[in-house]
């Protein structure tokens, strides 16, 4: 099967890949153009009200992506996390998601229960052996190797490694069958991703999140290796502000007539989820 996300990243621009915690967030997404979505932890998590510290079971993690990839037709990257355990869970989750039709997971060396990258310095890492097993594991047991995406990422240099260790790591993981790497970055400019690039010669496509060097534009990067730059959770925080604005309005005012005019209509949610295809369909078979 073709991988639609491996054809992002073999493309000559870096694609731009737009969070989404559940299926209206990934539709939205969808809609507004983006190629591909990014199933990110930290924002199903905050949906689900729970930290971002594999406090959502993997089960309900698989109900939002089963529901999201039903929505859209764009590919989906699921977040991975540390791969929810070892290689053998890591394995049954990528084989999961496989079975829903999803094209791709990214799996961080981190430990497991994880803990989000921007919390707590100097995170401990997985030894790189055994991050090279989960991706192995997970590549041979998959029904379709070719078809799912694997992107390893590595937290070397948010857990404060120095470049060297995060490119021995990266070169360990695309040799064991990584289709891109991500190299994570918490650093507020992007210097320390353009320096990594310079010295990527791997030819593995590489992705970035931008979270904290959010100043960069996906154009920045058409001469380096980046071929998808990730943004990780801007839906969720501009859910956050818009529900507390409506809350706090309403709350304040004692009327919805106040806020009527700065949401969505109801009837731009019949259209979006096509309620008269219903109608239709009740007219020919009910
Ligand atoms: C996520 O979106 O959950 C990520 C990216 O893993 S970050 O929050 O930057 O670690
Ligand atoms: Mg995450």
């Amino acid at each position: 099967m073709s991988n639609r996300l491996m054809q992002l990243m073999r493309g000559t621009g870096p694609a731009l890949l737009m969070e989404a915690h559940d299926p209206l967030s990934a539709l939205l997404a969808a809609d507004a153009g983006f190629p591909a979505v990014w199933a990110s932890s930290l924002s199903m998590s905050t949906a689900w009200g729970v930290r971002d510290s594999s406090e959502l079971p993997w089960n309900l993690v698989m109900t939002v992506l089963e529901y999201m990839a039903d929505r859209v037709e764009v590919p989906i990257l699921v977040d991975g996390d540390s791969g929810h355990g070892n290689f053998n869970n890591f394995r049954i989750f990528c084989r999961k998601l496989e079975q829903l039709g999803i094209e791709g997971v990214c799996i961080e060396d981190k430990l497991f229960p994880k803990t989000n990258s921007f919390r707590k310095e100097g995170q401990p890492l997985t030894p790189i052996a055994e991050m090279c097993g989960k991706i192995r594991a997970a590549k041979d047991h998959l029904r379709d190797g070719a078809g799912f995406a694997i992107v390893a990422r590595t937290e070397a240099l948010v857990s404060g490694h120095p470049m060297d260790e995060a490119l021995a790591r990266a070169r360990a993981y695309a040799e064991a069958g990584a289709d891109a790497i991500l190299i994570h970055s918490k650093s507020r400019t992007p210097g320390e991703i353009f320096a990594f690039c310079e010295q990527w010669k791997q030819g593995t496509p590489l992705v970035i999140v931008p979270t904290t060097y959010h100043s960069v534009r996906v154009e920045d990067f058409i001469h380096t290796p980046v071929k998808a730059m990730i943004c990780a959770n801007q839906n969720l925080r501009a859910s956050i502000t818009g529900m507390r604005t409506v809350c706090a309005t309403i709350n304040r005012t004692h009327t919805v007539g106040e806020v009527e005019d700065k949401i969505a209509t109801v009837s731009s949610i019949f259209s979006m989820l096509d309620y008269a295809e219903l109608e239709k369909s009740e007219a020919l078979y009910l």
